[in-house]
């Protein structure tokens, strides 16, 4: 599906953060994509495999927009691909809801749309979803802490929450799967709150959660690494101790480079990962879209469960037994 591309000024992404536009190439296939914003690691990781994949060299003119965690924006970064008549539509999607109007107009467009990490949760005009299970990892994190206050005799569990951005997916779910746990085994959760999936978040949350909660909790839970790394700061300052040497159990999601370092280093607890690599599972979607197949709807990331201690081998979720990895300095090399 190439389409001879002139290129235009994209009146939409010139609100964005960065729009990227390429020189397109003669049979080149170009791919709009706008992005979540930059404020994660983890987010960073997922930029760059969409950066390397979606190359000039492997014959593909990248339109990237990073819409700086501006649901609004993002949507006319989606209107400016339509300007241009790009051949795909790569979305994630800040938030869950306010997508039918905009995937309508690409469909009237004939450009399909590809959503990757959140999931849109009020329209079903896209071609394939490639991601992660976000409840999974809520109730993964739930599992594990029900296992590991077992193994070391901890029967009070009173939690705080740092969330991620709100209406997102991605905090959607792990707040839900955590919660279903936490229900489920009479804990308390303190308070949860909106960190925005930034570190400077999450210390502020931490921040006040320190003076508000002094000396109530024991366990933390942030669902995101760079949220821990704010937290942790957050705590240090306030004399908290926390990790496995510590008074508070630190739990964090996504699992990336520095967050696993901290997690062999004791300072947290278990991260729960979410693969950003999407990039080539969006690329084989549209491999098969050329080829006129038909791709799956859904494509599901491979993640694992990380620990500083070995005390458990697994833990089961949903009904199926997961191991645990403890981390290695191997590991952390081979991390995003
Ligand atoms: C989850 C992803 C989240 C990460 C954060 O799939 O959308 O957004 O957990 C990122 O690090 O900001």
């Amino acid at each position: 599906m190439n389409k001879k591309f002139a290129a235009m000024a994209v009146a939409g992404a010139a609100l964005c953060m960065a729009a990227i536009p390429v020189s397109a190439e003669e049979g080149n296939l170009v791919i709009g994509f706008a992005q979540v914003g930059h404020e994660s690691d983890w987010r960073t990781a997922s930029t760059k495999s969409c950066q390397d994949v979606f190359s000039a060299e492997n014959g593909y003119d990248l339109q990237f927009v990073d819409c700086d965690n501006d649901p609004q924006v993002q949507i006319e970064a989606v209107r400016g691909f339509i300007e241009q008549d790009v051949d795909y539509i790569i979305i994630d999607p800040i938030q869950a809801t306010g997508w039918d109007q905009v995937l309508t107009e690409c469909e009237d467009a004939g450009i399909p749309v590809i959503v990757i990490d959140r999931t849109i949760d009020d329209s079903d005009k896209y071609v394939s979803w490639v991601g992660s299970n976000f409840k999974t990892e809520g109730l993964a994190a739930g599992e594990w802490l029900k296992a590991y206050a077992e193994a070391k005799g901890i029967t009070e569990i009173n939690a705080l929450v740092i969330e991620g951005s709100t209406g997102a997916s991605a905090t959607l779910g792990r707040t839900e799967g955590f919660k279903e746990i936490a229900d489920a085994n009479g804990w308390t959760i303190l308070d949860s709150q909106n960190g925005d999936f930034t570190q400077v978040g999450g210390q502020e949350v931490m921040e006040s959660y320190c003076k508000s909660y002094e000396g109530q909790f024991n366990v933390v839970v942030c669902q995101n690494d760079n949220e821990a790394f704010g937290a942790m700061d957050a705590m240090k300052a306030a004399g908290v101790t926390y990790g496995v040497n510590g008074d508070v159990i630190l739990i964090s999601f996504d699992a990336c480079t520095a967050g696993l370092e901290f997690v062999k280093s004791g300072d947290i607890n278990a991260d729960f990962e979410c693969n950003p690599l999407a990039a080539p599972f969006v690329e084989e979607v549209i491999k098969q879209l050329e080829a006129g197949e038909e791709p799956a709807k859904e494509v599901y990331m491979e993640e694992h469960w990380f620990v500083n201690e070995d005390i458990l081998a697994s833990i089961t979720v949903e009904g199926a037994e997961q191991p645990l990895t403890v981390v290695t300095d191997e590991i952390i090399e081979a991390q995003y």
